[in-house]
């Protein structure tokens, strides 16, 4: 396991020198933050990231994310020129000696928060989700500063994308991944990157959009649509672990998904109600991760890992899920974790 740690670029406020002081860190996520979906991305901008992360003494060490234009995965014309700059994309990211791309196939909406500040009985704050809240949100001005989510789409766009999302059936969107991921993988294949999907989050259908990776089954049926050691999963505890019998089984799913998990995501959370959850701090919540980190182990996992969402802890302020503090005590918490299970294993 090679720890590492997301950073937002330059603009981020949590500087590359503090990242270099945590434990054992060595590698940085990140991504061209400005390139829209669908826009091929230039060979130099990602170098000049490149040359910065390592200028800090740090290796660039997963590309988060490109994302996939909504036409690919409504299945529509133009897809074929879109898919060909997303190959583009990941030979740039290649090319610069990135191994590892993620990327998500979510309809419309990435990770989504109905609160992200929920006060704490410690004095610290963190994130929520609650189907019911989310429900009830209104689309019809747009989708303005919904919590978790950067991109904007007015009401007119949100409403016409429901509208083409509800004449897909599930079946439809796994047959536009499997076209998606036909044409991608002999390109990472070629390229000598690897493709690490990131399940849905939270896994279940929201705002009325379907979601179809969401579960360890799902995962493993990505992997399936092409048999390639370069189709492989981001293994991220944290979105799995929203949906309690998901929790229970992540070891298992690990282990099912033996030398296809490319990269993990590690966070906790706590189940509030039905559908309805808050993140935890790393060691205690509803995921087990000592048994998360014996079964990446145990199945010969070397990968980039890191420490997914934080609470805001110690008046830190900044991007919501991604402070510095609190996920640098989740990366000393992998730590120990990875000691543990090495001397376990011996
Ligand atoms: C949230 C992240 C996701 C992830 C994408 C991958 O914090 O885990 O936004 O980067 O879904 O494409």
């Amino acid at each position: 396991m090679q720890l590492a740690f997301r950073w937002y670029g330059p603009d981020d406020p949590v500087s590359l020198a503090y990242i270099r002081q945590i434990p054992r860190m060595t590698g940085v996520v990140s991504a061209l933050q400005d390139c829209r979906p669908g826009e091929a991305w230039p060979r130099e901008k990602v170098r000049a990231l490149r040359q910065t992360i390592e200028a800090a003494g740090l290796r660039f060490s997963v590309v988060e994310s490109i994302a996939v234009h909504e036409r690919i995965k409504l299945g529509l014309p133009g897809r074929d020129a879109l898919i060909a700059r997303y190959a583009q994309s990941m030979e740039a990211v290649a090319a610069e000696g990135v191994p590892v791309v993620c990327y998500n196939f979510m309809p419309v909406f990435d990770w989504l928060r109905t609160n992200l500040a929920m006060p704490q009985p410690d004095g610290s704050t963190a994130l929520q989700f609650d189907q019911k809240e989310m429900e009830g949100i209104d689309f019809s001005e747009g989708t303005q500063d919904l919590p978790g989510w950067h991109a904007a789409y007015a009401g007119e766009e949100i409403a016409a994308l429901r509208a083409a999302y509800a004449e897909r059936s599930e079946e439809d969107l796994w047959e536009n991944l499997k076209y998606f991921l036909e044409r991608i993988v002999p390109a990472a294949e070629r390229t000598g990157v690897r493709l690490a999907i990131h399940p849905d989050d939270p896994p279940w259908s929201v705002a009325g959009f379907p979601r179809i990776i969401a579960s360890g089954a799902a995962l493993k049926r990505v992997t399936q649509l092409v048999d390639s050691e370069a189709n492989g999963v981001t293994l991220c505890t944290g979105s799995l672990g929203a949906d309690p019998a998901e929790a229970a089984r992540l070891p298992e799913t690990i282990r099912s998904l033996a030398g296809r998990i490319h990269f993990a995501h590690m966070r906790n959370v706590r189940r509030l109600g039905e559908r309805s959850f808050q993140e935890s701090t790393h060691p205690d919540g509803d995921v087990d991760m000592a048994a998360v980190m014996e079964a990446l182990l145990e199945t010969g996992f070397d990968g980039p890992a890191r420490p997914d969402h934080g609470r805001m802890i110690w008046g830190e302020e900044g991007l919501a899920g991604y402070g510095l503090y609190d996920r640098a005590l989740g990366a000393a918490y992998m730590n120990g974790l990875r000691d543990a299970a090495l001397r376990k294993a011996t």
